[in-house]
């Protein structure tokens, strides 16, 4: 019956969106007290009506009183995910504001109790955005930087080592961040450094395998990117090499993970003499040689 219900609403034009937030709160309601939430009747009735609303919608569901409220964030959700969700995704893709202050606690009315569900959802958010147009994150700044110094931040890697300090619904945080910046990386892939940090995901222990990560650089960076990139990716690497700030587990995986692969996969399709120099006699010692740069700089950097 309450299916029916819903399944009038979105056919009446008194109903409007003023009324989002209490039919949606019923709706929740019901399907808490019967146990049913993936197989609920009621979850495709409701998202009719509500892509009819999809600015009221989200404003309702990304609130300071539902935005971390993990039946709620679960909803949404499934309504992102629908094939019938296009205008809530394209409303969504105009909310990068929202979605920065959720991640970066400028919204001081949000309940503390809420805020590591409320950062989760908006990366779950950002995650799904990204998913759907590529090219998105590429224009939300803040966000970006926020999700990128949120990976570089040592209180992160920490946090998310144990998995006694993580709830274990947030346990899949680190792959969610890492297939974020990862997906920014793929339409911006001269952001070499942001390759590099990512390599951080081979430190320590994540709970969280990060296979697709393996796979992009041995199948993507490896085998498709230009002599070039790599070389370019070579004497970034020197530089952060001498840079004794940086952790040496972290100079290991750049050269086990990116330098190396993309190295020996150009040596097999006979581009050696690309990468080794640009210069018309790569036997020659010069600077631009990278053979050379290697053993000076990385094997012998005392002398
Ligand atoms: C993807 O996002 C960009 C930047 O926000 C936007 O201009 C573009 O229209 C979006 N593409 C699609 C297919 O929604
Ligand atoms: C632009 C684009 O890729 N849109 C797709 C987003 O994802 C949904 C399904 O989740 C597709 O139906 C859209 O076509």
């Amino acid at each position: 019956l309450a299916a029916s219900i819903l399944v009038l609403f979105h056919r009446l034009p008194a109903v409007s969106s003023r009324n989002i937030e209490k039919i949606v709160t019923k709706v929740l309601e019901i399907e808490q007290a019967l146990l049913i939430e993936a197989g609920s009747p009621l979850r495709e009735p409701l998202l009719k009506f509500l892509i009819q609303f999809p600015s009221e919608t989200l404003g309702v569901f990304m609130s300071t009183s539902h935005g971390g409220m993990e039946q709620w964030c679960r909803y949404l959700e499934y309504v992102v995910r629908h094939p019938l969700s296009d205008s809530i995704r394209d409303e969504l893709e105009n909310c990068g504001d929202r979605l920065y202050y959720m991640l970066t606690d400028a919204c001081p009315n949000f309940a503390t109790s809420h805020r590591d569900q409320l950062h989760f959802f908006a990366l779950r958010l950002v995650l799904l955005i990204t998913r759907n147009n590529s090219t998105w994150l590429g224009r939300q700044d803040n966000l970006l930087l926020t999700i990128r110094n949120l990976w570089n931040s040592e209180e992160f890697h920490k946090t998310h080592h144990k998995c006694d300090s993580v709830e274990y619904s947030h346990w899949k945080i680190p792959r969610m961040v890492v297939s974020i910046l990862l997906s920014y990386f793929k339409s911006n892939p001269n952001d070499i450094s942001l390759l590099f940090e990512l390599m951080k995901a081979f430190i320590g222990r994540f709970i969280p395998e990060f296979q697709f990560l393996r796979e992009f650089l041995g199948e993507t960076v490896a085998k498709s990117y230009s002599p070039e990139w790599k070389r370019q990716a070579f004497s970034d690497f020197v530089l952060l090499f001498e840079d004794v700030s940086v952790e040496q587990e972290l100079k290991a995986n750049i050269l086990q993970y990116i330098i190396i692969p993309s190295f020996s996969a150009s040596f097999e399709r006979g581009e050696g003499d690309l990468l080794i120099s640009n210069m018309p006699t790569p036997d020659i010692e010069s600077p631009n040689n990278i053979v050379s740069v290697f053993i000076n700089r990385v094997m012998n950097p005392d002398d």
